[in-house]
């Protein structure tokens, strides 16, 4: 192994905002190192400049102004100086010239390497890369060359090859943009030439290739760790299969649906894959699970993810210290048979957004009441307080809650209650979403699949209007007809509970308690 030297660090910029600048100095601050915010002019008064030893101002409330600018993070290094950054999730945290320029301006970059970012970026050379290492990626055609198809009928060749349905997937895509789903060979053309318009515009690259669809999968992701001595370990999956337009809402772990032998088989996929790109600090792979139990690499990210802590609380580690302590050059703190005798129970996270419940439209405003749940095994990381103003300008996600519990039926539980305890006026939440979603009879049984949320929007919707009952149920139609034609029988989807029903306006707003929930949303209660 090559002998690494350590550097202890002193002062760390956070590269970020909300909820997760917050996080990751709570950790700087018991690790006594100092922080460092930048702020943009919506966050002034935002908490992660109120938490930090020095904050900068970097422009503008857009973010292409402000927390994306390269030249302002570096200039607030130097002013300040920072000797390393913490990117957090979004912003620059996967962009691998950021890394680069960190580095060569003498600040430690808390993140993996840039050739590794480099690599992961490109979906196609994700797949020769990892599949090289033994990790199976879905079936699939890269292109001649194995970077794209130059056209339709390449394309369409290769389809039949796989069989349809399959995926045109752009190469610099990621999250579901630039993808189509083609059922036959009718569509292919018009399908592909779409998907290459769409990846040209999305990200200046109009790169496609082709997966088989896999149908109804689950959203299963490792998280993976790796050191600069060449350890790489895995701390269990998420099931991040509760989302809505490639937007997760509801992560847990470990996943109702792995075993033991599957959760080996899979961290073993995973581990391989961060080792062919000699991983560094945090990362995770993303898998499909098809229902017949076969798993499918999708993509690395390169980041410390959104829901890192239901990881955190099932280890019972510090995620955000342990890539400190990599960032200093140290080992891991564990190894992976200590990683894997020492986790325990059941996490699950609500990620809530400050949007319309029933339209999903971002509700910006002022916190004008807030109560957060507490208690035991609940832990709110939030980037927001009563009278403070959710900007327009960024993510909508105001808090994540997570709990942790003994056992699934515990942790669910747990969850309820907190989601009860939870007052927010002002500005609309999803957080009556979220109290039928931990009370669906599906959801309580774990069975549940990427497509949930679209099929049983009605019994999710707290006041539906009749146009959104209307919406959801061609949505079921067409989702039955789709089923039809792939082959697989799916039971009876389109049923209607009294949440859907009885309330024309939504009134999230004016929710006085919890304990209405208890009884609005029982289920045939
Ligand atoms: C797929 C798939 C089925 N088959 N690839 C969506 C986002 C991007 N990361 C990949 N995605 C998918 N890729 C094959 N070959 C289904 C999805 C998908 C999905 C994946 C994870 C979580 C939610 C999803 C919702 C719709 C589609």
């Amino acid at each position: 192994m090559p002998v690494v030297p350590t550097r202890t660090l002193r002062r760390v910029l956070v590269a970020n905002r909300g909820e997760i600048a917050v996080r990751v100095m709570r950790t700087c601050r018991e690790r006594g190192l100092e922080t460092v915010a930048v702020f943009s002019d919506a966050d002034r008064l935002a908490p992660h400049v109120q938490m930090a030893d020095y904050a900068v101002h970097i422009g503008p409330p857009p973010s292409r102004e402000s927390y994306l600018v390269i030249a302002k993070i570096l200039a607030a290094c130097k002013e300040t100086g920072a000797d390393a950054v913490h990117p957090g999730y979004g912003f620059l945290s996967e962009n691998e010239d950021f890394a680069e320029a960190c580095e060569a301006a003498g600040i430690a970059f808390i993140g993996p390497r840039p050739d590794a970012m480099r690599k992961m970026g490109s979906k196609t050379e994700a797949r020769i890369t990892v599949s090289a290492a033994g990790t199976p990626v879905v079936p699939g055609d890269n292109g001649p060359g194995g970077n794209g198809f130059p056209d339709a009928a390449s394309a369409l060749a290769a389809a039949r090859a796989i069989g349809f349905p399959v995926l045109i997937k752009a190469a610099a895509g990621g999250g579901g943009k630039g993808m189509r789903l083609v059922a036959g060979e009718a569509e292919f053309t018009s399908a592909f030439d779409g998907a290459r318009r769409e990846a040209a515009g999305a990200f200046g690259d109009d790169t496609v290739y082709i997966e088989k669809a896999i149908i109804r999968p689950r959203h299963i992701e490792i998280q993976v760790f790796g050191d600069a001595h060449g350890n790489v370990v895995h701390l269990g999956e998420r099931d991040c299969s509760i989302q809505r337009r490639h937007q997760k809402v509801v992560e847990e772990a470990p996943s109702p649906v792995v075993s033991d032998d599957l959760r080996r088989r899979m961290g073993a996929a995973a581990v391989a894959a961060a080792r062919a790109v000699d991983y560094l600090g945090a990362g995770t792979c993303e898998f499909l699970l098809g229902a017949d139990g076969n798993f499918y690499f999708l993509e690395m990210n390169t980041r410390l993810q959104v829901e890192h802590p239901v990881t955190e609380m099932i280890y019972g580690v510090d995620l955000v210290s342990w890539q400190i302590d990599v960032a200093e050059g140290r080992p891991l703190p564990m190894t992976q048979a200590e990683l894997d005798s020492r986790r325990r129970g059941h996490a699950v996270e609500c990620r809530i957004y400050a949007e319309d419940p029933v339209k999903f439209l971002p509700s910006p405003g002022k916190i004008t009441h807030l109560r957060v749940p507490d208690g035991p095994w609940v832990r709110n990381d939030s980037g927001c307080y009563e009278g403070a103003e959710i900007p327009v300008h960024y993510d909508p996600m105001i808090s994540k809650l997570v709990v942790w519990g003994e056992d699934r039926r515990q942790a669910v539980a747990r969850m309820r209650r907190a989601l009860d305890e939870y007052q927010v006026r002002g500005i609309e939440t999803n957080l009556a979403f979220h109290r039928l979603c931990l009370r669906h009879p599906s959801f309580v049984e774990g069975d549940y699949d990427t497509g949930f949320i679209g099929r049983e929007q009605a019994r999710l919707t707290p006041t539906a209007s009749g146009d959104e009952l209307d919406a959801a149920v061609l949505a079921l139609a067409i989702d039955a007809a789709d089923a039809a034609g792939h082959g697989g029988p799916r039971p009876a989807a389109a049923k209607t509970n009294g949440a859907g029903n009885g309330h024309a306006t939504p009134q999230p707003s004016t929710e006085i308690s919890g304990w209405r929930w208890g009884m609005r949303s029982g289920w045939r209660g």
